[in-house]
């Protein structure tokens, strides 16, 4: 294995991974495939994020890779063709991606657990307890399952409408990141047993057809890789350098080497802490250095995460 091969840690039943596993298979890569649990501990991912829990976390070498609106920027660069951002101007299509899974993600849960009914106890205590700090068990969430379902329609209503002139994709005739981001979340409320009450109650009928075709990029060539693997992998590489002159004017009053925090604004806000290197229009990058794997770069996007000295 190259020092510079995707790792995707990941598992299968998450949208947000599914999101990224279809942006591997859109630009046809070859990636690891480290397959983690579905709630912690994950005591061989840890040294890698320094505590940032959610999932999926792309890994680049010692290049760590937190959210997918960071994971995709960077596979974008570091594979540029074919261009996750085809069409649609890529600053409309992170901005529309971020809005519609912020303003979407507790709804399309309410709506999933709806047609699903309950998960298993133990999860949905974790995800309470340290991810949502919202109960989703379906007693809980349904005095809500008409709003939800409200909001997710709108939602569709301008997807629909988006497609509505008959184009493959949303940027025209190739997919794109802003497809990806609509497909993952409508993937998670179609993933029960018979999806067909989930389509009439949305009114999916019309969009299906791209639906297949999103599905249909599936997800380039992983094969399977262990979690001691991607540590070595950590160990062997340096962080790739990052170029100052892309810092955008300091907003914080924070330099670069200084102490920080990068902690998420919404679901599970556990602070990870390093050294940041650099603040870029779009993401932002901390070292931490770990005593058995060595210097990393953890990557964050700019927008969802909050920077504090510390
Ligand atoms: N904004 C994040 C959201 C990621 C997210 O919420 N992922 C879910 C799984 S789909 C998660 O982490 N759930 C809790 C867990 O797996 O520990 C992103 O774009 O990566």
């Amino acid at each position: 294995m190259s020092a510079h091969a995707i790792i995707l840690h990941h598992y299968p039943f998450s949208p947000y991974a599914e999101k990224v596993r279809l942006a591997l298979g859109l630009k046809g890569l070859d990636w690891g495939s480290v397959e983690v649990a579905v709630m912690p501990p994950r005591p061989l991912l840890d040294p890698l994020t320094g505590g940032y829990r959610r999932i999926p976390v792309l890994q680049v070498g010692a290049d760590i890779y937190c959210d997918t609106n960071a994971i995709l920027p960077a596979l974008e660069r570091l594979h540029p063709e074919p261009s996750l951002y085809p069409g649609l101007n890529s600053g409309l299509a992170k901005a529309l991606s971020f809005g519609l899974e912020r303003d979407l993600w507790l709804a399309v849960i309410g709506v999933l657990v709806h047609h699903m009914g309950d998960l298993p106890e133990a999860f949905l205590r974790d995800r309470k307890d340290d991810y949502l700090y919202v109960d989703i068990s379906r007693g809980a969430m349904e005095p809500d399952f008409a709003r939800n379902a409200q909001r997710v329609g709108a939602w569709i209503a301008w997807l629909a409408e988006a497609l509505a002139d008959g184009r493959g994709f949303l940027g025209g005739d190739r997919a794109g990141a802003v497809d990806l981001a609509h497909y993952h979340l409508l993937s998670l409320m179609r993933s029960v047993a018979d999806p067909a009450p989930v389509d009439r109650l949305l009114g999916l009928a019309p969009i299906l057809g791209w639906y297949a075709r999103v599905k249909g990029l599936g997800h380039g060539r992983p094969h399977a890789l262990t979690a001691e693997e991607a540590l070595a992998a950590a160990r062997a590489a340096e962080p790739a350098p990052i170029d100052s002159a892309n810092a955008v004017p300091d907003l914080i009053g924070i330099a670069p080497g200084e102490p920080v925090t990068v902690t998420p604004d919404d679901f599970a806000r556990v602070p990870v802490q390093g050294r940041l290197v650099a603040i870029e229009a779009g993401r932002i990058v901390i070292r931490r250095d770990d005593p058995d794997l060595g210097a990393l770069h953890l990557h964050f996007p700019r927008a969802g995460f909050v920077v504090a000295a510390g």
